[in-house]
């Protein structure tokens, strides 16, 4: 199988430096996919927030969108155009009560993964939480039930089996923010490793 493949002119434009482009949807896991229950599936908000829990069918209910981004992945391959269906952060986040002095949002996940991004980063229009890829429901592998999708930044800072949210002032940092990743991860810029 050929796993990369030469980007077409309108492609390549939209690759970023550094980045090759995938044949099919890798999959990128550290550790084993945790299996959720959806009965027992619960999505947690704190810090500086008004505490909440939420369902699975509380997301179903909130208005579900189609998506199409691009995903790269800091390893080096992209994929263009991922079709995904899911919610805006944007809606998750209007029915928050969220202090003003939060800048930073630390996302956690089923089997313990954690990233996390800048308020500004993850308060954005295009970002969204996946329930769906290609029409289907989101597999185990790809992060199924849920995950966020943060189409601007590298793919580590889309969080699989997400299940809460740390609003805090201090930037706090993820699992590969510690091991050296950098806080931010933007492609464009190349934001790969910490200096
Ligand atoms: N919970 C969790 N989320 C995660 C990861 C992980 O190991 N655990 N890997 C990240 C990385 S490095 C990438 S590139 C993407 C890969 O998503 P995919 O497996 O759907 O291609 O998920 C990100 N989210
Ligand atoms: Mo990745």
């Amino acid at each position: 199988m050929k796993y990369f493949h030469k980007p077409s002119p309108e492609e390549s434009e939209r690759v970023p430096p550094g980045q090759h482009l995938a044949k099919g949807f890798p999959v990128l896991t550290y550790g084993t996919i945790p299996q959720i229950n959806l009965e027992d599936w619960e999505f947690k908000v704190w810090g500086l927030v008004e505490p909440t829990v939420f369902k699975f069918s509380d997301f179903l209910a909130l208005p579900q969108h189609e998506f199409t981004a691009d995903f790269h992945c800091v390893t080096r391959w992209s994929k263009l155009d991922v079709k995904w269906t899911g919610i805006k952060v944007t809606d998750l986040i209007s029915l928050l009560d969220i202090d003003k002095k939060a800048a930073h949002v630390l996302q956690y996940c089923y089997g313990g993964y954690t990233t996390n991004v800048e308020f500004k980063d993850f308060v954005r229009e295009d970002n969204f939480f996946a329930l769906k890829l290609y029409g289907e429901p989101l597999s185990p592998e790809h992060g199924g039930p849920m995950r966020s999708v943060i189409p601007h930044l590298y793919a580590w800072k889309s969080a699989k089996w997400i299940n809460g949210l740390e609003f805090t002032e201090q930037e706090k940092l993820g699992f590969w923010e510690e091991n050296g990743y950098h806080s931010r991860g933007e492609p464009w810029g190349e934001e790969r490793y910490q200096n």
